[in-house]
């Protein structure tokens, strides 16, 4: 169990309203997008340099070559605010070394490109502008910077001259530019912690140094050792504030007062590639936002813009359905706590804030769905969302039937009893087919779930 800290409680405070932000992996690799010298390169797009064992000299030449003069920050921002996304994390810099701003630091970055323009500037006007929190992923591992061991395989550079003492000094260098120029960054998100080179030690200053900048701001896990693979969480006392699960959502949380956001591809790569078209469903990518917070996490859900400086169609299309459903639904969704219930039940997932439950149907074939071992007693059970009330008709003067009549919205009341599994509710017919209805539950105290009865109770 962590500590408590109202410091701690009052930084994590954003974060755990927000429960979804857009991940943005953008850098020179969108310009081969997975394809060198007409060869499909296998993997993720922005590991070309590794995949391909491609040299420094090789990968260099892609900077004149990067010219995204479709890009707006405006058009970035405003598709991010109406997927219903409360924060953007963009890749500063990734595995290759290539930074997306002006950095006095280094000439490997935007403005060395036909493009110069400071895409960081561009996008922390606009985010201020349009009020959603701005983040940075900055990778440790460096597979450009000639400081930054140990160097690939292939990388014949000779390393009598690195100095792994200065590339942090650069590094450290260039997060001052960044928690400095930027306004205020809601979350440093490093990576690459994992190689030999990185220690505990210099975790622990990395975290210290971030937080002497900004004190506010927030920082992932992997500034340390502490990770766990692809699970994400920190085992032992280490540094950084909460766990990134990688491509995956824990199966029953990690319990309460552990904070955690699962990072998710939208198709399989991180940066763009052009042959990769196997887009998520706007309902799938949905389900695991809901799962997500129904375990007290958060859905990190990247996206990887062309060359030219767009979101492909197939990504605009899914935010938009996400957002249109988190604009009825995000009450069940922002600001809310993790399901009382140990494990996700087989119907759906649920959310809660303090004496309300949220049920999120995945499956609406079902006649009926029990909550197992919730002891405290019901107020009332009605949809979250309004359905149109019609079958009323009026009748003018002249005893003429004017049609039906729609009387408007209403929450539709749903059937709830109790018994001894638990709460028993019937799903109305109207709620078959819909995109993942929502039935909000009140309850006249503070929730009682039985684990036990909850672990032996026949599930039908
Ligand atoms: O930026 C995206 C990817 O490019 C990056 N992380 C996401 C957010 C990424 N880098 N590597 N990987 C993903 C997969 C690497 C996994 C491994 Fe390991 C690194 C296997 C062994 C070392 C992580 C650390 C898993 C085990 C230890």
């Amino acid at each position: 169990m962590k500590r408590y800290d109202i410091d701690r409680e009052r930084r994590m405070a954003w974060f755990r309203e927000a429960r979804f932000g857009m991940f943005i992996h953008w850098g020179l690799y969108a310009v081969p997008g997975g394809v060198w010298k007409g060869r499909d390169i296998g993997g993720v797009g922005e590991w070309i340099f590794n995949s391909a064992q491609l040299t420094v000299a090789d990968y260099e030449p892609l900077q004149s070559q990067f010219n995204p003069v479709q890009f707006s920050a405006k058009e970035w921002v405003r598709t991010a605010k109406d997927a219903g996304m409360r924060y953007i994390v963009i890749t500063s810099k990734h595995h290759d070394g290539f930074c997306l701003w002006d950095s006095k630091l280094t000439d490997w970055d935007i403005m060395g490109t036909p493009f110069k323009r400071d895409i960081l500037k561009a996008l922390a006007t606009e985010c201020h502008k349009q009020k959603i929190r701005l983040c940075f992923y900055h990778s440790i591992m460096d597979w450009h910077h000639p400081d930054y061991l140990p160097r690939r395989g292939w990388d014949k550079r000779p390393t009598a001259e690195a100095n792994f003492g200065r590339y942090i000094e650069y590094m450290k260098g260039q997060l001052k530019e960044l928690l400095t120029n930027y306004g205020p960054i809601g979350i440093a998100w490093f990576d690459g912690e994992w190689e030999g080179t990185w220690t505990h030690d210099k975790g622990e200053d990395l975290y210290k140094f971030v937080r002497s900048l900004q004190p506010s701001i927030i920082v992932n896990n992997r500034v340390d050792k502490g990770r766990q693979g692809m699970k994400g969480m920190t085992k032992g006392d280490f540094a950084g504030d909460y766990g990134t699960p990688e491509q995956e959502i824990p199966a029953n949380g990690f319990g309460e007062g552990v904070d955690w956001e699962s990072c998710m591809t939208l198709n399989d790569t991180w940066g763009f590639k052009t042959k990769d078209m196997n887009w998520k469903s706007a309902e799938t990518l949905l389900k695991n936002l809901i799962d997500c917070a129904s375990k007290g996490g958060n859905y990190l859900l990247n996206v990887g813009p062309t060359p030219e400086g767009t979101f492909p169609k197939p990504i605009v299309e899914r935010l938009e359905v996400m957002g249109g459903w988190l604009k009825t639904h995000g009450e069940a969704i922002y600001g809310t706590q993790a399901s009382p219930f140990p494990k996700p039940l087989p119907w759906g997932r649920v959310t809660r804030k303090g004496n309300k439950l949220y049920l999120h149907v995945f499956d609406t074939t079902q006649a009926q769905i029990i909550l197992p071992g919730l002891k405290t007693k019901l107020k009332g059970a009605r949809t979250l969302m309004g359905y149109p009330k019609t079958g009323a008709f009026t009748i003018d003067s002249l005893g003429n039937r004017s049609g039906s009549l729609t009387l408007g919205k209403a929450r539709m009341p749903i059937p709830a009893v109790g018994s001894p599994e638990g709460v028993r509710i019937t799903l109305p017919e109207a709620l078959k087919g819909q995109l993942l209805p929502v039935i909000v539950l009140e309850f006249d105290g503070v929730l009682v779930v039985e684990p036990r009865q909850f672990l032996s109770a026949p599930i039908k």
